[in-house]
């Protein structure tokens, strides 16, 4: 199906265009009729020679309607510009022609109508003039007259040629449908209008409302008036929805493929057409059928930051305009360049933005963002429409793979370090070294471990940082486990033998500081003295040795040379009774 809107002046004959070519009335409201002018949208279809459909989406002209039009055109990629042979161009030619080139609009037909009334040529001449400076300057011209006929089979064969040309649509990607209506139908309940460019709408699908984030269920579909059981793209679509009433719904709200899109308030954009520093502060952001007031700050020659009134579900590459709705004039084109921007709190952050930012353009870029980023989710880049052609380092994390590097290597750094300033710790905490290394995540510190450093029980280690032989090292790591879960009970002579940790292994590991021998193979780790002191501290003084046993989740057999160890430390004190108190 091709869908067309129509653009012009008000009173330059769209309607009647529309009208003629479908034998359909695009005023929809009784008021449009009694006053004989487009206020809202209107739409209207009809068969062209080839057979295909051409659906129209018919704008008001009058420039206090310009934000109807906006809404009308949002969604629609290809634009029949009409004007009166009589008339001539005029100002809402003009604006919607300004609004058509800041969106992006390539695709269309200059008509110029009404040409019974007058000889067509200079209104022609002049519109192909204002034409050439814009996207549509290639478009093809027809004469028509919508009341004589004349022209009307060129009109229909130039439709025809135009649907040839359009770009095809992608039926399997995400659904951004945009709402143009809403409205309620008797016993069928909410019902939203738009025109759906990409991606699939199936009756049973779930989709989100953009607004709210709920989400919603196809009840029923209609394609031109037909009930279908789905509706692929370009496509006018009315779509019959379960699970929201009509007030939770509204024009400029959008039906979204879950998890594609994520509704943003902050959006960094290039604008065409506008010296940036001249924009007004604040201005309406006209994107798809939705019109937001947004703030604009200003970063580079031709870049911004634009922060939205509402959330919208923009991606990377959308275009949009803004508009001065006080003034009533089209500021400028809008190019979506970055959905999720770095907030910009140190000074100098905003000129280094304008610096990133001038090297965009708006084109999806998964490597740039990788790079820019340095780790990104995979979400994240998904529902800025960015392809991800990679896989995670961790989780659902992403990371560019020169940054990663780079990250490995100060890993290593930060854990050699905390060797030397903790030698008596088993490794560095995976928590500790997330703040270290400023990581969002605990579980990349954990996928950027490489040999040979070892994850063992929430710490790194780096065995051999001890001057240890790798087997003595390999075993240490090993029953640091043991002592990661339960920290004062010293591994039996099973599992000593087990792990590789014989009389000789443990005598190096004993002389190189790594183990602490409480009696022959009773053995800790260097740091459970302090780490005993702790616990205990913890108790009602004084205590037994039953419950300074309990306490530490150990036995005897450990219990009492690590009390009497501590006595001799200093750590604690013996009492006449054979209680303990732990010495502040
Ligand atoms: N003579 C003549 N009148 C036309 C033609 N097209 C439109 N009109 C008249 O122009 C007026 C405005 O037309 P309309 O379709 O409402 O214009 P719109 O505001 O652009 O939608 C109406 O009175 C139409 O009857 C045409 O080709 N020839
Ligand atoms: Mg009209």
């Amino acid at each position: 199906m091709l869908v067309v809107a129509t653009a012009g002046h008000v009173d330059h004959g769209k309607s009647t265009l529309v009208r003629a070519l479908t034998g359909m009335e695009p005023d929809r409201w009784a008021e449009e009729r009694r006053r004989g002018m487009t206020i809202d949208l209107g739409f209207a279809w009809s068969s062209l020679p080839s057979g295909r459909t051409v659906a129209f989406v018919d704008v008001p002209g009058h420039e206090r309607f310009v934000p109807n039009m906006l809404a009308g055109v949002g969604p629609v990629a290809a634009a029949v510009v009409v004007v009166a042979a009589d008339a001539g161009w005029m100002p809402q030619s003009a604006e919607h022609l300004a609004a058509l080139d800041a969106l992006g609009v390539g695709y269309g037909l200059l008509v110029v109508t009404r040409a019974d009334l007058a000889d067509p040529a200079a209104a022609l001449a002049r519109a192909r003039s204002e034409l050439a400076a814009t996207a549509l300057a290639a478009v093809e011209a027809v004469t028509v007259s919508a009341v004589t006929g004349a022209g009307l089979p060129d009109l229909r064969a130039a439709l025809d040629r135009l649907a040839d040309r359009m770009p095809v649509p992608v039926p399997d990607g995400p659904v951004r449908f945009w709402v143009d209506r809403c409205f309620t139908v008797r016993g069928s309940g909410t019902v939203v209008t738009g025109t759906l460019g990409a991606g699939r709408l199936r009756v049973g699908d779930e989709l989100e409302l953009a607004g709210s984030g709920e989400p919603v269920r196809i009840r029923g579909l209609h394609r031109l008036g037909a009930a279908c059981d789905e509706a692929v793209p370009v496509a006018r679509v009315a779509v019959n929805l379960r699970g929201v009433s009509r007030d939770r719904i509204s024009r400029g709200d959008a039906l979204l493929t879950p998890g594609r899109f994520r509704p943003t308030d902050l959006v960094d954009v290039r604008l065409a057409g506008v010296a940036v520093a001249e924009l007004p502060v604040t201005l309406t952001l006209h994107v798809g059928s939705a019109a937001v007031p947004v703030r604009v700050r200003p970063l580079g020659v031709d870049t911004a930051r634009l922060r939205l009134s509402r959330p919208l579900p923009l991606l990377i590459g959308d275009r949009a305009l803004l508009r001065d709705p006080g003034r009533r004039y089209v500021a400028g084109g809008v190019t979506v360049l970055d959905v999720l921007p770095p907030r910009l709190a140190r000074r100098g952050a905003a000129a280094a933005r304008a610096a990133v930012l001038a090297t965009l353009d708006g084109r999806p870029d998964f490597a740039g963002e990788l790079s820019r980023r340095g780790l990104v989710r995979v979400g994240d880049l998904v529902r800025a429409g960015v392809p991800v052609t990679d896989t995670p380092v961790a989780g659902d994390w992403l990371a560019d793979p020169e940054h990663w590097r780079g990250l490995g290597d100060r890993l290593a750094g930060a854990v050699a370090e905390y060797a030397r300033t903790h030698p008596l710790a088993a490794g560095a905490p995976v928590e500790e070294l997330r703040r270290h290394l400023d990581l969002p995540d605990r579980s990349l510190v954990e996928a950027l471990v490489r040999p040979p450093l070892r994850l063992i029980a929430g710490r790194v280690v780096a065995p051999g940082a001890a001057g240890l032989p790798e087997p003595v090292a390999r075993a240490l790591a090993l029953v640091s486990e043991d002592y990661a879960a339960h920290p004062f009970r010293a591994p039996d002579a099973d599992r000593l033998a087990a792990v590789g940790l014989g009389t000789r292994e443990i005598g190096a590991a004993v002389r190189a500081g790594a183990l602490l021998r409480l009696t022959g193979n009773v053995l800790l780790l260097p740091g459970a003295p302090q780490q005993a002191v702790r616990v205990l501290t913890g108790l009602p003084q004084p205590f037994t040795l039953s419950a300074a046993r309990q306490a530490l989740d150990t036995t005897r057999r450990v219990a009492v040379p690590l009390l009497e160890l501590l006595d001799r430390q200093g750590l604690t004190r013996r009492l006449p009774d054979d209680a303990r108190v732990v010495v502040d």
